[in-house]
């Protein structure tokens, strides 16, 4: 069915379950409204996790993936996807599998391999195969530092090791690459393309909680290109976006809070809020 002019584009996150919201597929839904999509969810994986770190986790039954992602697929047509918590090696499979019999035109990988607090987030043979059965179908790779310097053997201090580390990674098979800089000083994130080198600046944002930075960048680019930008202008209004939510991350537990997803709805000017005064027609007396 043809999508209602005022429907924004439908975004589908195929990632992992954080009850805290910080991460994963809660704060992905967030990120995805904040940045004008309708953002549609496939669990790949349940973490047991407070503020304090994942404990532990379990893949979902990759069967049940299929089915979910097939069934979805076949009803609504996402314009753009992001991939986060892959778990294992038959999730891979199924996330290629359905990604080529029902294509879907940007697809975004943020290859989460460990957690902050140092969790594995993805088996060794399950990353192995998602750089050669994923990458070609990736239409931007968005690893951190960590994961970047892990994917390539290379040590990354500043952007021109950072480049040297991006073309790498396009190599293997991803259209575009962005390496985000947010453990730098300065956090300068690289953008390759194949042909020019983009070096996106922003001053750090200094807060203890930045949980779920990258799972929230992601998924901000994936909306982004999903509304029609190019891949330079919605990385950076991506990295904008997550700067302001970091300025405003609040703390919720103990440990690292989330950031604040939708501090642009408390930015809403009070014309834009609901009048109360109709409202009394439905309390109950
Ligand atoms: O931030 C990486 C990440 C991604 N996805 C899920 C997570 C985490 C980190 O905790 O829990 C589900």
């Amino acid at each position: 069915m043809p999508l209602a002019a005022t429907t924004p584009p439908i975004v589908l996150t195929i990632a992992g379950f954080d009850p805290t919201g910080g991460a994963g597929i809660l704060a992905d839904i967030k990120s995805i409204a904040a940045n004008q999509g309708y953002g549609v969810a496939c669990i790949t994986a349940q973490t047991v996790q407070s503020t304090q770190g994942v404990k532990c986790w379990e893949v979902v039954d990759p069967k049940l993936l299929e089915l979910q992602l097939d069934y979805l697929l076949t009803d609504l047509q996402p314009r753009a996807v992001k991939i986060g918590m892959l778990a294992g090696r038959a999730t891979v499979d199924v996330i290629a599998r359905q990604l080529e019999r029902h294509p879907i035109p940007f697809v975004v990988l943020d290859p989460v391999l460990v957690s902050t607090s140092g969790a594995r987030m993805v088996d060794e043979a399950g990353w192995k195969h998602a750089q050669q059965r994923l990458f070609p179908l990736v239409s931007v790779l968005t690893p951190n530092i960590p994961e970047a310097e892990a994917l390539t053997g290379l040590q990354l201090t500043k952007p021109a090791e950072m480049e040297q580390a991006a073309a790498r990674l396009r190599a293997m098979g991803p259209r575009n690459v962005i390496v985000t800089g947010g453990h730098l000083e300065r956090p300068v994130d690289v953008l390759y393309d194949g042909e020019q080198f983009a070096a996106l600046a922003a001053d750090r944002v200094r807060t203890p909680h930045s949980h779920g930075t990258g799972c929230t960048f992601s998924a901000a680019l994936a909306t982004n290109l999903a509304n029609g930008k190019h891949v330079h202008d919605a990385a950076v209004m991506a990295k904008a976006y997550v700067a302001a939510a970091l300025k405003q991350a609040y703390p919720i537990g103990a440990g690292p809070g989330p950031l604040n997803h939708l501090y642009r709805l408390q930015d809403a000017p009070a014309s834009r809020n609901v009048d109360p005064a109709p409202l009394a027609e439905f309390t109950t007396r």
